[in-house]
């Protein structure tokens, strides 16, 4: 354990994925033991927590910062498995998070162009890594659990959205009246922030009772490249740099629930930074299979160091 020893490494390769940025973990981290992925995450988050916080926040990371701890995987059709985790806790799945492991992957030279298969706590994802390095996410199936949800915001009103699984909980908001750009990030974190508190004190959840923890809101792209711009509002409280992948899943289940997306169409869901995810889906069975595809960049390979006498070695915890 850290706090044993003297010095404690952890290898980590830093990428972004349309700006917002990965951690992947490849060695020094939690030993999880066996079992499915699900499972390993609840030991993850009951006996490793200080892990997570060590890997992610300040000093060594930030708010932003999505861990991907990199684990054997139990289904032996699958190459790899990954747990997702951020500033506050764990996540089901993760768009970006796919897309920058895979980029940080080939970087290491551990794959190449092809489909492989990762699992998650919440079921198998093919990613194929392009020869071009864009990388295609086959996302778990995702649905909208309920249409025109309406709750009192305290300070803002009434709003109505709809509440839908791409990998993660959304609640899902179209055109508010503040403009979706980074001058008014402030206003679009209080507004997303009261929204997220509204549906907790209205015991408003997603499937099973599971918190919301995810609120996005919709508007107009910035030009024709896009079909809408988003905002998402992440569960620590940070917004997501980039489109979202599991909100583009949950956006474009919506969009097939209300007519407006054709199996096979195109959706290009644009991000705060103007970043553009291109998504699509496939129906079987009635099951809506959504797609992703973006491009993502390394930025570092590191070891990060717990010093037993860094009275923060496990980060800073809020
Ligand atoms: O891309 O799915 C995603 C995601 C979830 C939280 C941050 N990014």
């Amino acid at each position: 354990m850290p706090s044993h020893t003297a010095l404690h490494r952890i290898q980590v390769i830093d990428s972004h994925t349309a700006g917002e940025p990965t951690r992947l973990v490849l060695s020094g981290g939690p030993d999880l033991g066996p079992g499915p992925l699900s499972e390993r995450l609840e030991r993850f988050r009951k006996h490793h927590d200080m892990f997570r916080s060590a890997i992610v926040n300040e000093p060594r990371g930030s708010d932003v910062l999505v861990g991907a701890l990199l684990c054997e995987p139990y289904d032996p059709t699958c190459d790899i498995g990954v747990i997702f985790f951020n500033n506050v806790g764990y996540l089901g799945m993760c768009g970006h998070g796919s897309i920058g492991v895979m980029v940080s992957l080939a970087w290491m030279g551990r794959i190449g162009p092809g489909t492989h298969r990762i699992e998650t706590p919440v079921g198998i994802v093919n990613a194929t890594l392009h020869p071009t390095g864009k990388v295609t996410i086959a996302n778990v199936p995702s649905f909208r659990s309920r249409s025109g949800v309406s709750i009192d915001v305290p300070g803002f009103g009434r709003v109505h959205g709809d509440i839908a699984w791409g990998g993660n909980w959304f609640y899902l908001l179209e055109n508010p009246t503040m403009p979706l750009t980074l001058q008014h990030v402030g206003e679009l974190t209080d507004f997303t922030w009261a929204i997220r508190q509204s549906l907790k004190a209205n015991r408003i959840t997603g499937e099973d009772g599971a918190e919301i923890d995810h609120i996005e809101l919709f508007g107009p792209p910035s030009n024709g490249h896009a079909h809408s711009r988003n905002f998402v509002l992440c569960p620590g409280k940070a917004y997501d740099r980039s489109p979202c992948g599991t909100g583009t899943s949950a956006k474009m289940a919506c969009l097939y629930a209300d007519g407006k997306l054709a199996p096979g169409e195109i959706w290009r869901q644009e991000g705060i930074l103007n970043t553009v995810f291109e998504g699509s889906i496939q129906v079987r069975d009635g099951v809506v299979l959504p797609s992703i595809t973006g491009e993502a960049y390394v930025t570092a390979e590191s070891s990060l160091i717990l010093d037993a006498k860094d009275p923060f070695r496990m980060g800073i915890v809020p």
